[in-house]
């Protein structure tokens, strides 16, 4: 029997921080891999994170409540919805943690792909409807969250190409945020109106972030249940 990987999944809280919160459909993308997803606790404590870090294989980063812009150097606009400090805090120190080790694959969903660029040093838009430069596509979808939206112009030569086998991906969008200064990483897909919707780390074995969510897409689209097939594989080499 192959060797099933153990992933740790970040979780959020609920409004008054008595409960974490996860969407199953993370556990249930990774368990459809033949993974073990398995939910952290909101530490900060190094010495713990470390020890998880040792025995999982693989973090993934999940998708949640706005981030805090105190920690990307800005002070919070109308438009920057509700933040949970302890979560943005065990993220961003977990996040280190890995980019540090680089001996972790990492993927990154939505709120995760936008706390993995900030870890790196980079920024976000905290609300792209009043902060975004030129006009926005809709990133706050309308359809179900099931349903692609827009499409993604994948960078040729990317990892997530390889791992797709497509230059343009159809994805779904439920974000109001988006990462806007990347640094560290190279941007892997584009929508149509400028906003990066991916990222990926060179001379790392797997590091990769995604703004749409292939948790809600991969029971139909082929390339999503590919994204977290090579994760999965990434994890268990
Ligand atoms: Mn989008």
């Amino acid at each position: 029997m192959s060797h099933r990987p153990l992933i740790g999944i970040t979780a959020g809280l609920n409004d008054q921080e008595k409960f974490h919160m996860l969407s199953r459909y993370f556990m249930e993308a990774l368990c459809s891999c033949d993974a073990l997803p398995v939910m952290l606790p909101l530490t900060c404590d190094g010495t713990l994170l470390n020890a998880y870090l040792n025995k999982l294989d693989g973090v993934l980063f999940s998708g949640g409540a706005d981030v805090d812009p105190l920690l990307f150097g800005q002070y919070q606009k109308p438009g920057c919805g509700a933040i949970s400090p302890l979560r943005d805090a065990h993220e961003l120190a977990l996040a280190k943690l890995l980019i540090d080790r680089k001996d972790k694959p990492v993927l990154g969903v939505c709120r995760g792909f936008q706390v993995m660029n900030i870890a790196l040093g980079g920024d976000i838009y905290q609300d792209i409807p009043s902060e975004y430069e030129s006009e926005a596509l809709a990133h706050r979808q309308k359809q179900p969250e099931y349903y692609p939206s827009h499409p993604v112009d994948v960078t040729p030569g990317s990892l997530l190409e390889k791992i797709t086998g497509q230059q343009t991906l159809m994805v779904n969008s439920l974000h109001h945020q988006a990462v806007r200064h990347i640094k560290g990483w190279n941007a892997c897909a584009v929508a149509p109106d400028g906003i990066v919707e991916a990222a990926e780390m060179q001379d790392h074995p797997f590091f990769v972030g995604v703004q749409w969510h292939p948790e809600r897409l991969w029971e139909r689209d082929a390339a999503s249940a590919k994204l977290f097939q090579a994760f999965v594989q990434a994890c268990r080499s």
